[in-house]
């Protein structure tokens, strides 16, 4: 068996490859000249590059304007999964035959676990309803050289954070959040499945080449305010698309006042903002962080490089770098922010709730608490928190509402429990949930007695509040906060109480006011490994190990290839649906009770847009066939496949904004969609499109929205040229009306040479495969 002191990771395949990232460096220099000012975020990205020359000085007027032009080829250092989107990230790489995966890789069990009634009921009985999944996961990971982070282990981006993140490494995670690791001054971006597989078997990775917005922390933070409130701020001013093709750079003096894992909160909710991704330079911030976490040999050398001349600041901006946007961010008069409900970037600053509250007609009282996640459950979250809970205590106080805590990791919940702060919490009624994601991504029951339909508030130190994630209600209204402010907004339980200003009446009638929060930054006796089952297997593959996929599993199913695009342009397509508003990837592939299918595509085909609004009725997944009997929306996509029909989507604006959920993809094109016709697309989700095989494209004229409708008959012009010659040349859609009208549309596309080949040969998997063939 394990102990806790056997815990020796393996150092070397978590240390990024600095000697080889250095020369690159150099060898890019050298192409673009020496007086060139680079970005951090330049750095380390080009300094990842398969081939800097190829990539840094073709289409870009001779390396004059890379970014937002080039295409780069990068080669990550290392690839993270969750169980979610593990599984078909492994389908997927299982079809290439190969014997072990070319990059370090590690596998996370975290978001198909419950959160109801604590750990120690829900974590078993989710390992027992979810056992064939994990079973999967585990073999494949012991056989091609995986660590696996069994159930209970934590979220995977508080584990990367521990674990594998580091000043200049450069990797890919199958989920949203894994920008997450920037806070450590790694460039980590969230993708699909399909791109992982890119890494994993050693071919180069495809990138635009970002933008990159600078953004200048100073001042300091003091009293109330927090890591998590630069981002909410910063979600209000940017929106949910203002981050899109960018990567966010933080710089400035005010970094070195934040944490760490600050620092990782903060990149974290970049995702929020459809950021390629977001980072922090190297700081002395880091030292104690990478030290209190087994790794003082990377910090060692990251100190090194960052202050010696002659290694180029790898891990550090040039001075006078140019930034394609500028924001300044005062720490020192930063407030507390309340972001939602719905959308992560309706901000609202702590003074002006109560206002917004009574002009919104938001709900007064507060349903729920929630504390922790992958966004904020640090070790300095949850000690500001317990300062908290500690002061009202003390005044005979306990939580009005249900008040849920969950840990990111086994790490930080072992050392909370040392420190007696869980303790703490559950003295003064808090839950303490699985170590994994529950409620954060609908995997909470409520007990509370309030029910699907119920208008309702809940407060959550999360970073998403689309409609319907947290318990499946979709009139649950989701408030984005600081763990500080869910805390003292728990025990106020109604949402005008501003905890900075108000006071609580007592059980003995005095009025109570929280002095702010205080907290250690990191445990003062070090961080506990804690439960040994849950530390990851080793990464040495074992090629024997049988991968096995039953047949007649309802919840795993091997991948069939999809059909290479015809030799034309694609007529009859119809228009299955015209969505109206935001369409996340919830909403086109919703999880809660359809986590269960992620490893089966066929079966999470049936939710399919369930969430999306027709735009001509306003009604929720109601779909209008051509002769206008209707159904659900998956159930009309069915019929069409089932008859042979193609069709394509219209939608609004940040089509597939949310998560890295490749699903969301591969069921439309699973059930016969061809094209996304959209006023603007999410990136991640714009690639995942490309890489199964599904044409994304924009209106160029985004009025002509309006001219389209359900059931539209549709024919491509210039596609199909468009893809023979590589990206080159217009696109546009002769689209026949009901009445027998036709109107033409112009779009825009973003395909580049490499995803023209995945398109024409049904999807990337299809064209790595002919390409291992030839
Ligand atoms: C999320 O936070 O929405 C998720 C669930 O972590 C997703 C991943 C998924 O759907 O598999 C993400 O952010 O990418
Ligand atoms: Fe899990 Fe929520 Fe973090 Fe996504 S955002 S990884 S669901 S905790």
């Amino acid at each position: 068996t394990k102990s806790s002191h056997d815990y020796n990771p393996d150092i070397e395949s978590r240390t990024p490859p600095y000697p080889k990232l250095l020369k690159r460096l150099h060898e890019v220099r050298r192409l673009l000249g020496s007086a060139r000012q680079l970005t951090l975020a330049e750095k380390i990205l080009y300094s990842h590059l398969d081939n800097p020359e190829e990539s840094l000085l073709s289409n870009t007027d001779n390396g004059l304007n890379i970014r937002g032009n080039a295409n780069l080829k990068l080669k990550p250092d290392r690839v993270a999964m969750q169980d979610a989107s593990a599984q078909m990230a492994l389908l997927q790489f299982m079809t290439c035959n190969l014997p072990s995966t070319a990059v370090p890789a590690s596998i996370h069990c975290d978001h198909m676990i419950v959160g109801e009634r604590g750990a120690d009921v829900d974590l078993p009985e989710s390992i027992k309803g979810n056992k064939e999944v994990f079973d999967f996961l585990e073999s494949a990971a012991k056989k091609y050289g995986i660590e696996f982070w069994p159930p209970g282990a934590g979220i995977i981006h508080q584990t990367v954070l521990e674990n594998y993140a580091a000043p200049g490494l450069m990797m890919l995670g199958t989920d949203s959040h894994t920008p997450n690791a920037g806070g450590l001054g790694a460039i980590a971006i969230g993708v699909g499945g399909a791109d992982a597989v890119d890494a994993l078997v050693d071919a180069p990775w495809e990138l635009k080449a970002p933008k990159v917005l600078g953004v200048r922390l100073e001042g300091q933070l003091s009293g109330w305010s927090s890591p998590k409130d630069v981002i909410l701020h910063l979600a209000g001013k940017l929106t949910v698309r203002g981050g899109t093709g960018f990567i966010i750079e933080y710089h400035g003096p005010g970094v070195d006042s934040l944490s760490c894992t600050g620092m990782a909160t903060i990149c974290n909710m970049g995702a929020e903002v459809g950021a390629t991704t977001s980072l922090f330079p190297f700081s002395v911030r880091h030292i104690p962080y990478l030290e209190s976490t087994h790794r003082s040999s990377i910090a060692l050398q990251a100190q090194t490089i960052a202050s010696t001349p002659s290694l180029q600041n790898l891990l550090r901006a040039d001075q006078g770098a140019q930034y394609d946007e500028l924001i300044t961010i005062d720490l020192s008069t930063l407030e507390p922010h309340i972001n939602g409900p719905f959308t992560p970037d309706l901000s609202t600053p702590v003074s002006k709730f109560a206002e917004a509250v009574k002009t919104n007609n938001w709900p007064q009282t507060v349903s729920a608490g929630l504390i922790g996640s992958c966004t904020n459950s640090s070790y300095q979250d949850m000690a500001r928190s317990e300062d908290l809970v500690k002061q009202a205590s003390a005044a005979g106080l306990r939580p009005a509402i249900d008040f849920f805590v969950t840990p990111g990791s086994e790490q930080i919940r072992a050392t909370l429990d040392r420190d007696q702060t869980l303790s703490t919490f559950e003295e003064a009624g808090g839950i303490v949930l699985a170590n994994a994601c529950g409620p954060c991504i609908g995997q909470w029951k409520r007990t509370d007695g309030v029910s699907k339909g119920d208008n309702n508030a809940i407060f959550t130190s999360y970073n998403r509040n689309f409609r319907g994630r947290n318990d499946g209600n979709p009139e649950t209204m989701n408030f984005l906060a600081s763990p500080e402010i869910v805390t003292a907004m728990s025990y106020a339980g109604s949402t005008t109480f501003n905890p900075l200003t108000d006071s609580i009446t007592t059980p003995t009638g005095t009025q109570f006011r929280f002095s702010p929060p205080t907290g250690a930054e990191l445990p003062p006796s070090g961080f506990e490994v804690g439960n040994p089952d849950f530390l990851p297997t080793s990464g040495a593959p074992s090629p024997s190990t049988p991968v096995v996929v039953s047949p007649t599993s309802d919840r795993l199913a091997i991948l069939e290839p999809f059909d290479p695009f015809p030799d034309h342009n694609l007529t009859g397509l119809r228009v299955l649906y015209k969505v109206q508003g935001k369409c996340t990837t919830d909403t086109i592939s919703a999880a809660g009770p359809w986590l269960k299918y992620k490893g089966h595509l066929p079966n999470i085909s049936a939710n399919t847009l369930i969430g999306a609004v027709n735009a001509a009725t306003g009604e929720v997944n109601v779909a209008y066939d051509v002769d206008g009997s209707s159904s659900s929306i998956p159930e009309l996509a069915q019929k069409w496949k089932d008859q042979g029909l193609e069709w394509l989507v219209v939608a609004e604006h940040n089509y597939g904004e949310g998560s890295a959920r490749e699903h969301a993809a591969l069921q439309p094109r699973y059930l016969g969609g061809r094209v996304i016709l959209a006023k603007s697309l999410a990136r991640i989700h714009e690639t995942n499109l490309k890489k199964q095989g599904v044409v994304p494209l924009t209106f160029e004229n985004e009025k002509d929205y309006d001219l389209m409708d359900a059931c539209d008959e549709v024919e491509t012009v210039g596609l199909y040229e468009m893809l023979k010659s590589g990206g080159e040349g217009s696109v546009s859609l002769k689209v026949k009306k009901k009445d027998g009208t036709e109107v033409e549309i112009k779009t825009k596309h973003t395909m580049s040479n490499d995803q023209c080949g995945f398109i024409l040969a049904g999807s990337a998997l299809n064209l790595l495969a002919k390409m291992k063939r030839s």
